[in-house]
């Protein structure tokens, strides 16, 4: 328990490493549930009346982490913070963020919410907008040394490029809220790093314990079902979810939304996703273990739903790639083909694997690359970009989709195996073959 404990704490890293003699032998265990602190604490609480010491010094409520954030903030009173969340925000982080904006208000502490990357997930673009959430996208023109300090939350300044600008910039580090394991890159002032559920579970409790929220207060209803639905993302629906997640959530669902937060969800189950995964279940084709599908037309809005097929694809029995392709279309853009990789074959590197499939553009730039299990292509159209009558639309598909399995399949090496046309030509590929 002391390693939680104190993690819990999150005063410093020498108390993390030393613990007690006494409280060594639990270290022991696996896992140790922050949550049964939580309680004793409450409990200690209930006897001390509040916030005053303890006489037993132990589980005083003063040990409280949400204690030592009040005093950190308090310290910085009428400042100008920025809160770095990873490159790609997911609900987590979005609104623990706007729990952190939210506590830091009450020192009048002005906090800006940035992220250097894409908000792709239409799910995450639905819990921006319905919960009225303001976040900055980083481009250079944003003064980084207008902040004071810098926050780190749901992540430890690894997975944002905003770290080495805000380093850059002078900009120190004050807070690390997060829940992933300690990286060590940055240090600051107050750290509270807790291997729970979320990050949303902890500053659900940061509420709970000093910044109490109101069933009237549309803000609070608003950020309760941020924080709930985060704890559900970050827990598989809560099947991953501690003792700890669940006392969050608890305490959240007496102010959530449920209409709301219905409404997040069904996004994230879009219709016009599940046709895309549909579809792609429908027209992929397996070799060697690998699936692919090529989609047809798919609308910009859409996108996102090409690499959650692929995701989709990888489920089935055998298969260790995906590959799910599409042509873009968008009002008054050039069409484009969109791929994306997913593998969970050890010894593929889905760099390698599209950029030896695919090959370069004349300019010499390649069409795909990826990183480690995933990857992605974007093919321009060109010439025969624009949306004509119907036939030439069917053809213009049927070319490339033919196209793009043909590179596919000789890169996995199946197409010379057989005559081309075979490979090519799986019925629900090409239902109505034309005579060429
Ligand atoms: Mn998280």
């Amino acid at each position: 328990m002391s390693r939680e404990k104190s993690a819990a704490a999150g005063r410093d890293k020498t108390a993390l490493d030393k613990g007690t003699p006494a409280e060594g032998s639990m270290t022991g265990m696996p896992t140790v549930s922050v949550a049964e602190s939580t309680v004793a604490q409450r409990e200690a609480k209930e006897h001390t009346n509040g916030l005053g010491s303890s006489p037993d010094g132990r589980l005083v409520p003063d040990s409280r982490p949400v204690v030592e954030l009040k005093a950190t903030l308090d310290a910085h009173r009428g400042e100008r913070h920025i809160v770095a969340i990873q490159n790609f925000p997911d609900p987590d982080a979005i609104a623990s963020a706007l729990a952190h904006q939210m506590i830091a208000s009450n020192f009048n502490i002005t906090v800006d919410i940035v992220y250097d990357g894409f908000i792709s997930h239409q799910e995450n673009l639905a819990l921006v907008q319905l919960l009225q959430i303001e976040l900055l996208h980083y481009d250079p023109t944003i003064d980084l040394s207008q902040y004071q300090a810098s926050i780190f939350i749901d992540n430890q300044g690894t997975t944002t490029t905003l770290t080495s600008k805000l380093r850059e910039a002078g900009v120190k580090p004050l807070v690390i809220v997060d829940h992933h394991e300690r990286q060590g890159l940055i240090e600051a002032v107050f750290t509270d790093i807790r291997k729970v559920g979320a990050t949303a579970t902890i500053y659900a409790e940061y509420l709970r314990d000093a910044f109490p929220l109101e069933k009237s207060n549309p803000q609070h209803v608003r950020l309760a079902t941020a924080l709930m639905h985060a704890i559900r993302t970050e827990t598989n629906g809560m099947i991953r979810a501690r003792e700890s997640d669940f006392q969050s959530a608890g305490y959240l669902s007496q102010f959530i939304d449920p209409t709301l937060l219905n409404e997040i969800l069904n996004v994230k189950r879009s219709k016009r996703a599940i046709d895309i995964i549909n579809l792609a279940l429908e027209k992929r084709i397996v070799r060697d273990n690998y699936s692919i599908a090529g989609v047809g037309y798919v609308r910009y809005e859409d996108r996102d739903a090409i690499p959650q097929a692929a995701d989709f694809l990888l489920t089935e029995e055998n298969i260790h790639t995906a590959v799910v392709y599409g042509i873009i279309t968008k009002e008054g853009e050039r069409e484009v083909i969109i791929g994306s990789l997913r593998t969970s074959k050890v010894t593929l590197n889905p760099d390698q694997f599209l950029k030896s499939a695919l090959g370069r553009d004349t300019a010499g730039h390649y069409y795909g690359g990826g990183k480690h299990e995933a990857g992605g292509f974007e093919i321009p159209i060109g010439f025969l970009s624009g949306t004509y009558d119907e036939d030439f639309m069917r053809s213009k598909w049927k070319i490339y989709d033919a196209m793009v399995k043909r590179k596919l399949l000789e890169k996995i090496g199946v197409i010379e195996n057989q005559p081309t046309t075979s490979a090519l030509r799986p019925p629900s590929v090409l239902p109505e073959r034309p005579e060429e």
